[in-house]
């Protein structure tokens, strides 16, 4: 019998071009289109730039502006002009502000089923919808790309969920991605991608996976794979694009390393509590908290559906006079469709507050919440202080939820509607013809003489050390489990706008869990030439942002010493020459305290030999086993001070980066 193979196999064995399909073994994938967002992005031209790359070797490479909108001075604008020079420069499609978000925007003008895709944000998987093979991963990484390198990560193992039925009435999309949260929370998917299979897609949309495939970023996943089917052919369609379809389904006898099911008409309305995305509970656990803000839109629900059904629910009433219902449009089109279907007009009627099209409030850009008020989004994340309130209350829902809530003004299950104003579930039916994203500026056949724009606040990527043989170190911070991005290097509007300027957004280094961190490790760095810090499991999960590799780097981060890390913030400490350890034992981390000091000797030796390293406790005077799980290529850019070091080294570039 011929090899029978899941969706996911079939797009991975399309793409492998080193290494074998192995779980837990280094594959390298050869990568058709790449996405980079503003905040990444910046970094990623930078990187560019460095490696003296002239024009990018991709099929497609396309730079969105949709995170850092917010023009409060001079510096968001001149990274959206250095940008848009830079696109010029290197050959990019360049999607300006206001345009759209970067996930269903590219789903609708670029998405290709049976293509690789790689972005320097964390929900690019979200491209997996539609049977395309697409990771987020560290801006580095997709530099490397766009230069014609192939992405480096472990073959994942397969988690086949196989889904039967159909939603109920007033459950949709959100819920069945938050009922995955449920079961495996934060981590349980790490080291996997999620394959979705069975009867129940037929009733899941194409923009239906997209909010499922999102949002497996929150379940650890590598990535999430959809297979490319009728619905898939039916999208494209509506985007003038049917001839890009092609079908791409499971074997009828696929193997999937590990399996689940949902039955879709046994779902209820979920919610997931401060201030994780795996705190699921049912919206009745919770119902009847008053809410401050109702907020809808983000890239984990950015289907016309999910604003047209809100806007359905608001019809001819108005918000709770206490809450704010922020309305965060996805895309220029999406503005022009709800115009059409007469939903605009609806949501402003009911006191809707209606922002650019962008992820906005969703990494704190705006809209932050006031003190000790429940904040209710649709938005993928609720990480603490991400919305830019300290000690925030944000609970993740679907557009369901959050509107039904607007209106009583405290947390409500959706279903209450029915009794409360007599209110059937409005089914949704997609309009064959729909406004299209055509604001996406295509780059010059060829760019001679284009040079990149560049305003103050842009600088020069730091230049970083190789690792040395002996360090005695201070453990500067302790830190638990499922440590984020966000607590590593916030979002929101005061450090965003300096995602291009390292030494600037390094005193923002773990500033949501010790506001002095940075002061403390300028002083370590004096006296000790750098420091380590300590964690829990899962450390760095959530975004993709180098950033948080790269500041703590700056400010001489030798080491993290973890019980286990998220897969994308791994990958970034050893992309910068932070060494990633793992205790042998995770109980040794229960004996450490902040400010133990660590002495490493023969580091490089060891580092290189793939053996346990051996670190000394000087306060207790004992040892501690640790290991890395990086690959031979990792360990040498590791040894070199990071791959760009190391790259710089290969092609023999001696000129400071600029
Ligand atoms: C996020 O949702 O956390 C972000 C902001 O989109 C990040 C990217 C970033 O930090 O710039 C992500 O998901 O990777």
């Amino acid at each position: 019998m011929a090899i029978q193979r899941s969706v996911t196999h079939k797009l991975i064995h399309a793409h492998l071009l080193e290494g074998d399909m192995t779980p837990g073994q280094e594959i390298g994938l050869r990568i058709d289109q790449t996405l980079t967002q503003d905040a990444t992005g910046t970094l990623v031209m930078l990187e560019l730039e460095a490696m003296g790359l002239e024009r990018v070797q991709t099929e497609v490479s396309v730079q969105y502006v949709d995170h850092n909108m917010l023009q409060t001075d001079f510096k968001n604008p001149d990274d959206h002009l250095f940008l848009h020079s830079a696109c010029q420069h290197f050959g990019i499609w360049y999607s300006r502000p206001g345009n759209g978000v970067s996930h269903a925007v590219h789903m609708e003008r670029f998405g290709k089923p049976g293509k690789s895709l790689a972005g320097s944000d964390s929900h690019t998987p979200a491209a997996g919808s539609m049977g395309m093979l697409a990771f987020g991963s560290g801006g580095l990484d997709i530099a490397f790309i766009m230069a014609g390198e192939p992405l480096y990560l472990k073959m994942p193992k397969v988690l086949g969920v196989e889904l039967v039925g159909t939603l109920p009435a007033w459950v949709s999309a959100k819920d069945v991605v938050l009922e995955m949260l449920r079961r495996y929370n934060v981590k349980g998917c790490r080291g996997m991608i999620v394959e979705y299979h069975g009867p129940g897609l037929a009733n899941l949309s194409a923009m239906d996976r997209h909010v499922i495939a999102n949002m497996g970023a929150e379940l650890g996943a590598t990535t999430t794979v959809f297979p490319s089917d009728a619905e898939t052919r039916r999208f494209l369609k509506a985007q003038q694009r049917e001839a890009d379809w092609q079908e791409l389904v499971a074997d009828p006898d696929a193997p999937y390393d590990v399996v689940d099911r949902i039955d879709l008409s046994t779902l209820v309305p979920l919610i997931a509590c401060p201030s994780s995305p795996g705190n699921v509970v049912p919206v009745r656990e919770v119902e009847g908290r008053p809410i401050y803000q109702s907020y809808i839109g983000s890239s984990a629900n950015p289907g016309l559906r999910d604003f047209w059904i809100t806007a359905e629910i608001v019809k001819g009433r108005r918000a709770h006079d206490r809450v704010s219902l922020d309305i965060n449009p996805t895309s220029r089109a999406l503005i022009e469709n709800l115009a059409k279907l007469g939903s605009f007009q609806q949501l402003i009627a009911a006191g809707a507050r209606f922002h650019q099209a962008g992820c906005n409030g969703c990494i704190g850009m705006g809209q932050a919440p006031a003190t000790n008020q429940i904040s209710l989004r649709t938005v993928p994340r609720n990480f603490p202080g991400r919305s830019g309130t300290k000690d925030d209350l944000v609970y993740l829902v679907s557009p369901e939820t959050a509107a039904a809530s607007a209106l009583t003004g405290h947390i409500t299950d959706p279903r209450d509607l029915e009794k409360l104003f007599g209110m059937s579930c409005p089914t949704f039916r997609e309009p064959a013809e729909q406004a299209i994203n055509r604001d996406i500026l295509a780059p010059p056949a060829s760019s001679p003489g284009v040079s990149l724009q560049r305003g103050p606040n842009i600088k020069a990527l730091p230049q970083f050390d190789d690792l040395n043989d002996f360090y005695v170190v201070p453990a500067l911070l302790k830190v638990g489990d499922n440590v984020s991005t966000d607590e590593i290097l916030m979002a929101g509007s005061k450090a965003l706008p300096f995602r291009s300027n390292i030494p600037a957004i390094s005193q923002y280094a773990y500033f949501a869990i010790d506001e002095g961190f940075a002061p403390r490790a300028h002083v370590a760095k004096e006296r000790w030439g750098g420091h380590v810090i300590v964690a829990g499991d899962n450390y760095a999960q959530g975004s993709s942002r180098e950033h948080a590799a790269l500041a703590p780097r700056y400010l001489g981060q030798v080491a993290v010493i973890a019980k286990s890390y998220a897969r994308i913030g791994w990958q970034n400490l050893a992309n910068f020459g932070i060494l990633p350890l793992e205790f042998v034992d995770p109980k040794d981390y229960d004996a450490i305290e902040q400010d133990d000091i660590f002495a490493f000797d023969d580091l490089r030796l060891a580092v290189a030999s793939g053996e346990v390293i051996v670190a000394r406790n000087q306060r207790l005077r004992s040892e501690i086993r640790l290991v890395h799980r990086l690959s031979e290529r990792q360990v040498r850019a590791l040894l070199a001070g990071g791959l760009i070091n190391q790259f710089r080294q290969q092609h023999l570039l001696e000129t400071p980066i600029e």
